[in-house]
């Protein structure tokens, strides 16, 4: 397949290259057509690639339906559900192989608003990395019920202190990333399945000295089809936080011992 980037020479976001926005599928029969209908009208030069885990109610076929429509449509039929992690990590490769420059994550369900993707992208041009952020200054969530808010701040809160990151909201999920950035992150090493994938790949961006950047969005819950998130992947989020803040005061008190044999030694 050959895939021609930036046809539309009036392109807004022309000088950040060719953008890929991955949308991952699980049963969103009653939403896919509906948010990619929204993305390709909000920023049109953009290519969308629906990763779909062969979803029981049709949502692959659905796609390859919209793709015969859109060229800029795209769809990557998985083998059956293996979470959102891997999901992404396969579309991230796929984009990567088409040589995109710049790939946005955003979900099916319509929470993550296409009409304010223009901001994202706008942010990237002075970062690495850009994170839709619910919990900062003009960031906000609608309709979603308290016990999910509650978990939410609490979580992203825990995650701040365990990881001692500069971030507010770490288990977003509607980003945009730079092609040069996610060659950065290693992503061959990342074993995250559920959405403690996102925290896993905002802290390695930290990490490896990125320019990580949070711009506000609204969240709005989703009207149609049924939430995927579990305690299984609320637990699998928990404990991996909490082993990477120990590996991360571990390797700190390794580095002040050692900085402070050195000074020792030196005679000061
Ligand atoms: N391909 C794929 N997509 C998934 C999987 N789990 C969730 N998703 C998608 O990821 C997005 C966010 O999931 P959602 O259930 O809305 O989670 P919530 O917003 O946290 O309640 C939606 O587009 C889902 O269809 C999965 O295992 N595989
Ligand atoms: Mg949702």
């Amino acid at each position: 397949m050959t895939l021609m980037h930036n046809e539309s020479s009036t392109a807004e976001f022309a000088d950040l290259g060719s953008i890929l926005v991955i949308v991952p599928t699980y049963n969103e029969r009653e939403n896919v057509e509906r948010i990619v209908s929204r993305i390709r009208t909000s920023v049109p030069e953009v290519h969308v690639l629906i990763a779909d885990d062969n979803s029981p109610d049709g949502t692959g076929a659905l796609a390859d339906r919209m793709a015969a429509r859109d060229r800029q449509v795209h769809v990557m039929h998985r083998l059956g559900k293996e979470g959102l992690g891997a999901a992404y990590l396969a579309g991230f490769q796929w984009a990567l192989e088409y040589d995109f420059d710049v790939i946005v994550e955003m979900d099916a369900d319509g929470s993550h608003k296409p009409e304010e993707l223009y901001r994202l992208l706008d942010a990237l041009r002075d970062a690495d990395l850009v994170l839709g952020s619910r919990w900062i200054e003009g960031g906000s969530v609608v309709n979603w019920p308290k016990s999910r808010e509650i978990l939410s701040r609490g979580g992203n809160l825990y995650t701040r202190w365990a990881l001692r990151v500069p971030i507010h909201d770490a288990t977003g999920g509607y980003r945009a990333f730079r092609a040069s950035t996610l060659r950065r992150l290693q992503l061959h090493s990342v074993g995250s399945a559920g959405y403690i994938f996102q925290v896993d790949l905002a802290y390695r961006a930290v990490q490896s000295g990125l320019r990580v950047v949070e711009v506000p969005i609204t969240f709005e819950e989703r009207e149609l089809g049924a939430s995927k998130m579990n305690n299984k992947i609320v637990r699998e989020a928990l404990w991996r936080v909490t082993a990477w803040g120990v590996d991360e005061r571990a390797e700190r008190l390794r580095r002040w011992r050692e900085h402070r044999r050195h000074r020792r030694g030196s005679g000061w």
